[in-house]
């Protein structure tokens, strides 16, 4: 009986219990997961472009080594996440697919050009210290495979947050022109990292249902809040000003208050828009391209395995 099944699953989801793979879900959660999961993992693929862009120009072979590092890892969150979403029916093609013909979306924050060696730091700061802010509690969402790959993909975002505010301290202690290059990747990255927690709760057309599926934990704008609080003394200690003009604590609410978003630079991205999109699309496309050897190797050689194995 169908309402048996949405009974037992809904228990389950209330009970904090994990969904498997094999388990009865409702066809609209399912939909839900392959969406939020596969562009997830499109962001941690495009996600490896602007910074793959500094790598070969680091300024020391130990700051190359660790951006090598974290590259790498991102490759590996992406992998994680497209074979969980692969549990849940959708095909590597298809997500790759939609990510090309732009149905699928990624992350906003990888629309921005890195444009000195500041903008490294700043983004192993900011953009994984928002990441992080975000996965946590999806360690705890409701589907088990998305769950457990965010075990470890938040052990390797921290890693890479403490990374880059390590090269930032290093930079905000050096010369007055270094400190001139962390303000304006603050400046330059701060809006954009805020906006990563999505619209805010009134126009978040998907929260209310993923918050009752427990596949989100928190609202975007209790996220974005978190954020805020944690990173501005970060700010502070650099000896770095946060560019919001309205960014004062507020006693009352034990929050800061922050000011508006500019939501139509946010929705213009979103739609495809921002300052490399184009760019970053190319690359994409490109690198899937060039692969094509590799799948067709590996089709060829696993043809000639099963002959042998047949013979
Ligand atoms: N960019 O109703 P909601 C990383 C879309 S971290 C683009 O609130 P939802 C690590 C949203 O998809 C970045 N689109 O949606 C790293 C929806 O459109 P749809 C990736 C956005 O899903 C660091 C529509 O707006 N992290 O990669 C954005 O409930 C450094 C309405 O929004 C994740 O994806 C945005 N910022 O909440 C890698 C975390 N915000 O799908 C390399 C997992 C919203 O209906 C270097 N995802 N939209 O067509 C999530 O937690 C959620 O999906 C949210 C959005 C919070 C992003």
């Amino acid at each position: 009986d169908p309402q048996e099944l949405v009974d037992a699953f809904e228990a389950r989801v209330a009970a904090d219990a994990f969904i498997e793979p094999k388990d009865w879900m409702p066809e609209a959660y399912r939909r839900t997961l392959i969406r939020q999961i596969s562009q997830h993992a499109h962001s941690e693929i495009v996600g490896m472009l602007p910074e793959g862009n500094w790598i070969t120009r680091a300024p020391s072979l130990k700051r190359k080594a660790i951006l090598l590092a974290k590259v790498q890892d991102e490759g590996g969150h992406g992998l994680y996440l497209y074979s969980a979403a692969e549990t849940l029916g959708s095909s590597r093609e298809e997500m790759i697919d939609a990510l090309h013909s732009g149905k699928a979306k990624y992350s906003t924050i990888f629309n921005y050009p890195t444009l000195t060696w500041a903008d490294i730091g700043a983004i192993g700061w900011l953009v994984d210290g928002a990441a992080i802010m975000n996965q946590v509690p999806l360690q705890r969402t409701s589907y088990g495979p998305y769950a457990r790959a965010m075990v470890r993909v938040c052990k390797e975002e921290s890693f890479h947050q403490r990374q880059g505010y390590d090269a930032l301290i290093v930079m905000a202690n050096g010369t007055d022109e270094q400190k001139a290059m962390v303000q304006d990747a603050i400046d330059r990255w701060w809006w954009p990292a805020i906006m990563m927690f999505g619209p805010s709760d009134d126009n978040s057309p998907n929260s209310a249902q993923s918050i009752r599926w427990r596949i989100k934990r928190e609202t975007n704008d209790e996220l974005r809040q978190k954020f805020i609080d944690a990173t501005v003394p970060q700010v502070l200690l650099l000896g770095m000003k946060v560019p919001d003009a309205d960014l004062k604590w507020n006693e009352e609410r034990g929050h800061y208050d922050y000011g508006a978003l500019d939501w139509e630079e946010f929705y213009a991205v979103v739609r495809g828009e921002g300052p490399t999109a184009k760019e970053r699309m190319e690359a994409r496309r490109k690198a899937w391209d060039d692969g094509a050897w590799v799948r067709e190797a590996a089709d060829a050689y696993e043809a000639r395995r099963r002959l042998k194995a047949a013979a």
